[in-house]
């Protein structure tokens, strides 16, 4: 079926080969479907009007692989990436799945781990940029603790700058055109994760020796799972201009990381997030990061990525209805959204001071009693929502 909501590579719509290539096998049960071959996954993307496709290490290639099987199996992803015109705008590593990173990568208490995490890291980089990409996604799934002796936090973020000040160095010195990308999560596979949220990120990121090369990687679930508002999230990551990269999916509130299909789970938080992204200046991709369900066959992985794309597509034509229609002027005008954006006192703080209708002189009982009438407003977003 082709339609307005049919997706063009224009639409910036990126998977990582770790999605539709999940088999179903969760904590509880096995495999539910057979491996995906990479090339497999290209093809089909690009038939599905994706723009990009993006990768851990070890989804490309199966960690031990031999240097010749790694040139072989980079050379056959780069064909199908040269037939189909996909891009691979992001990359990352694998640092959570090997027993090896069982108490982490960059923060393991095992010196010899981190280093051996950040050479396997380094390597990937040098691929990452070979293929185009200009993101190096970095997601601490093992960086963290069950228990409180077991790890010294702010030691544990000492060796995380660490991690990112010699990722930054390396990069520098090479010359690529690469930035570093925090994705966020609060726990799971860890008890607790470090940087669990965008919020810890951006403050991270700070304390580094280039933090302009460090911006975040949200996720839609991550944020939720710690009870969050995803939009408020990712609003002030663009305020921070960190907003470098961002992962799409479904959440139903607070529990496991579902990874539901975009669309999915908070539908309403979907809405405001689309919102929000296609009226800011991000441009960067729109990164699926899904788990297509454990209960259906590959018809359904291509149904969901299909979805997500999908989903997308229609929310942000409902966004766009929305902004677009005069009542919702209005009634953002009668909420008084346009006085949000006035300084507060841009004659500065004397002006403020000597200001008597500011305190002396100001009827409070005349303006604790104006109405936001906020929920006109957020009435016309639901009705635009449910296409009304
Ligand atoms: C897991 C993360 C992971 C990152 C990439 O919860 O979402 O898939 O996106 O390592
Ligand atoms: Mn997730
Ligand atoms: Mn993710």
């Amino acid at each position: 079926m082709t339609d307005r909501f049919t997706p063009t590579p224009e639409d910036k719509f990126t998977f990582g080969l770790w999605t539709v290539g999940w088999r179903g096998n969760d904590p509880f049960g096995d495999a539910t479907r057979p491996a995906l071959d990479p090339v497999e996954s290209v093809e089909r993307l690009a038939e599905l009007g994706a723009y990009g496709v993006t990768f851990h290490d070890d989804d490309l290639i199966p960690f031990g692989s031999s240097d010749s099987e790694r040139e072989a199996i980079v050379k056959r992803f780069r064909g199908a990436l040269d037939a189909t015109g996909l891009k691979v705008p992001m990359a990352t590593t694998n640092l959570f799945t090997h027993p090896v990173f069982k108490d982490g990568g960059f923060t393991s208490n095992d010196r010899d781990v981190r280093r051996f995490a950040l050479r396997k890291t380094l390597r990937n980089i040098d691929l990452a940029v070979e293929l185009g990409a200009t993101t190096y996604v970095a997601w601490g799934g093992r960086e963290g603790a069950e228990s409180g002796a077991a790890k010294d936090m702010g030691v544990a973020l000492d060796r995380m700058k660490e991690a990112f000040d010699l990722l930054g160095e390396y990069v520098t010195r090479q010359g690529y055109d690469l930035r570093f990308a925090i994705e966020p999560k609060p726990n799971e596979p860890r008890g607790d994760i470090l940087l669990p949220t965008i919020g810890h990120a951006l403050a991270f990121i700070e304390r580094l020796e280039r933090p302009e090369l460090v911006g975040v990687n949200p996720e839609v679930g991550h944020e939720q799972m710690a009870g969050l508002n995803f939009a408020h999230g990712v609003a002030q990551a663009l305020w921070a201009g960190k907003l470098f990269h961002i992962d799409l999916n479904g959440q139903s509130g607070i529990k496991y990381d579902q990874d539901l299909r975009f669309g999915a789970g908070d539908l309403r938080q979907a809405f405001w997030l689309v919102d929000l992204l296609e009226t800011s200046d991000y441009d960067g991709p729109r990164h699926f990061d899904f788990k297509p369900v454990r209960t259906d066959g590959i018809d359904g992985v291509w149904e969901s990525a299909g979805n997500c794309m999908r989903n997308y597509l229609v929310l942000k034509e409902r966004a766009a209805a929305f902004r677009a229609d005069p009542a919702v002027r209005q009634a953002l005008k009668d909420s008084r959204l346009d006085e949000l954006a006035q300084a507060t006192a841009a004659d500065g703080l004397d002006a403020l001071l000597a200001d008597r209708s500011a305190y002396e002189e100001f009827d409070v009982p005349s303006a604790a009693g104006r109405s936001m009438a906020f929920e006109r407003l957020d009435q016309l977003a639901m009705d635009h929502l449910l296409g009304l």
